[in-house]
């Protein structure tokens, strides 16, 4: 059946993708604005990407009614024991942004050789129906960490992130369609898609 889905995000960039991914179910996807949410933005403190992606989730869902899905995703790297994972948005503070987080990133890993800069995207989405009931979903796309910003495609860290499908470019690099056919979002989106059909 046809559903008219609000997504819970307020990165443009990843309703931008995630509206593009999810396009062949022939649902409709509305951003938080277009469904008219006025409601105060949830803390993410569940301290994983499925409580975090929850809590987006059922707000969304509880403020407007409405099937509500959420993503919530981040960057794991090996050298920084799995950081900056959920924190990924927040890495470098209070006033960050991409580039701060990305300049934050390189500083960390400047000791770090090739060879143990790998890294992982993770997203995991929870998807909540009109009636309330659940559906999660999870991806992952591996890669390694750059040495300097290249590209200028995606958002977040996609200028650092080489994945391993991209045959040596970055994430912003390649074109959007193909970074969503290789992503941690297009694979966990696919995958919701599959179990609700
Ligand atoms: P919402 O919570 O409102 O959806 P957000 O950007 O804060 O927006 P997250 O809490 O899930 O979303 O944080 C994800 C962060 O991880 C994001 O801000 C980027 O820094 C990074 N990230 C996630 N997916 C990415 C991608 O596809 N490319 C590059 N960076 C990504």
């Amino acid at each position: 059946m046809p559903k008219s889905v609000v997504i819970a995000s307020n990165n443009a960039h990843k309703v931008e993708e995630v509206k593009t991914i999810l396009a062949p179910t022939g649902w409709t996807f509305l951003s938080l604005k277009e469904a008219g949410a006025d409601y105060p933005e949830p803390e993410e403190d569940a301290g994983s990407f499925e409580g975090n992606a929850r809590i987006k989730a059922r707000a969304a869902h509880e403020a407007l009614g409405m099937a509500a899905l959420a993503d919530d995703s981040g960057l794991c790297v090996d050298a920084l024991d799995g950081a900056p994972g959920v924190y990924s948005s927040r890495f470098s503070g209070p006033d960050c942004d991409s580039a701060k987080n990305n300049a934050l990133l390189l500083e960390k890993l400047a000791d770090v050789p090739d060879g143990q800069r790998q890294a992982c995207f993770v997203c995991t989405v929870v998807f909540i129906d009109e009636d309330g009931s659940e559906t999660v979903a999870c991806g992952t796309c591996e890669g390694r960490i750059g040495h300097e910003e290249r590209g200028d495609g995606g958002f977040g860290y996609d200028p650092l992130f080489i994945s391993d499908d991209c045959g040596g470019l970055t994430t912003a690099e390649v074109p959007a369609e193909q970074k969503n056919e290789i992503s941690h979002r297009g694979r966990a989106l696919r995958a919701l898609a599959q179990q609700l059909s």
